[in-house]
């Protein structure tokens, strides 16, 4: 892994222009305490909220997107992936209208909004390490916005702003990029890497690690995985929300969606 030791920045109403040209060139932003402890906190409690009136009631869907199960160290089934939270959160909802966010608005062609009705909205990982065939605890390389090629002409200009919930260091596996691959042309965007399928080590990837309340965005086009944590058991979990910036048409999901290919694509990783 190249070390590559990039400044942290501190996310305001208004970006900065040196936040803007590293964006630029580099395709992310690492903001560190964006969130309290507290704020942590309470989405934490939110998500288990959701998580367990869905195991109660079996949801298999949210707004179209399959819910991921898994299990945690005990055995305990728990959601793993989960799609769509801020509809069924108030306190969830309510975070997106942060004025911080908006400054992100200006990397987009105008206008720009919070996809929460969008793609995947405010969608929430809990990656955890057992020894249960099936736990979600890695993904493979992929670009956020290859989800369009599958169903729309254009690639939409998107970003995608990521929660961390807990400490992601080097023994959490977690976050890998490869810096500046939002600039490749389509066939690179496309080819680089076998989507989903591929996780190993490129030697082009940085580390992006995390402390809770800190706060990633990067381009929909950059190369990204999640790696496996060292570790097994509550020493790996890993819990972290998206949700995607967007500009362009403007397409909203339903509770009576129908699941994305790009879905089907994941399952056999
Ligand atoms: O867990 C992460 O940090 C990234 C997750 C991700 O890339 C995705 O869900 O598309
Ligand atoms: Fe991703």
């Amino acid at each position: 892994m190249k070390q590559f030791d990039y400044p942290k920045f501190t996310l305001d109403t208004k970006l900065t222009d040196e936040q803007k040209d590293f964006y630029d060139r580099f395709g992310f932003l690492h903001f560190e305490n964006f969130y309290s402890h507290e704020v942590v906190n309470e989405i934490i409690g939110e998500l288990v909220k959701i998580q367990d009136k869905w195991i109660a009631e079996n949801v298999v869907k949210s707004y179209g997107i399959p819910v991921k199960y898994g299990v945690d160290d005990k055995g305990n089934r728990i959601v793993q992936r989960y799609a769509f939270t801020s509809c069924y959160s108030d306190y969830l909802h309510e975070l997106l209208k942060d004025k911080r966010f908006r400054a992100l608005f200006e990397l987009l062609p105008k206008p720009a909004r919070i996809g929460e009705l969008e793609k995947d909205g405010m969608v929430a990982n809990q990656y955890f390490n057992t020894d249960t065939t099936g736990n979600y605890n890695k993904l493979g390389w992929h670009t956020d916005c290859l989800r369009d090629v599958f169903y729309v002409k254009k690639i939409q200009p998107m970003l995608n702003v990521g929660i961390s919930l807990d400490n992601s260091d080097a023994d959490k596996g977690g976050l890998r990029l490869i810096p500046g691959t939002h600039n490749q042309n389509l066939y690179d965007l496309m080819f680089r890497k076998k989507y989903f399928m591929d996780n190993t080590e490129d030697p082009e990837e940085v580390a992006v690690y995390t402390k809770p309340g800190d706060v990633t965005i990067h381009d929909g086009r950059i190369w990204h995985r999640v790696a496996l944590s060292p570790h097994k058991g509550l020493a790996s979990r890993r819990r972290v929300i998206y949700f995607p910036i967007i500009s362009g048409k403007y397409k909203p999901k339903t509770n009576k969606s129908w699941t994305p290919i790009y879905h089907k694509l994941w399952k056999i990783k």
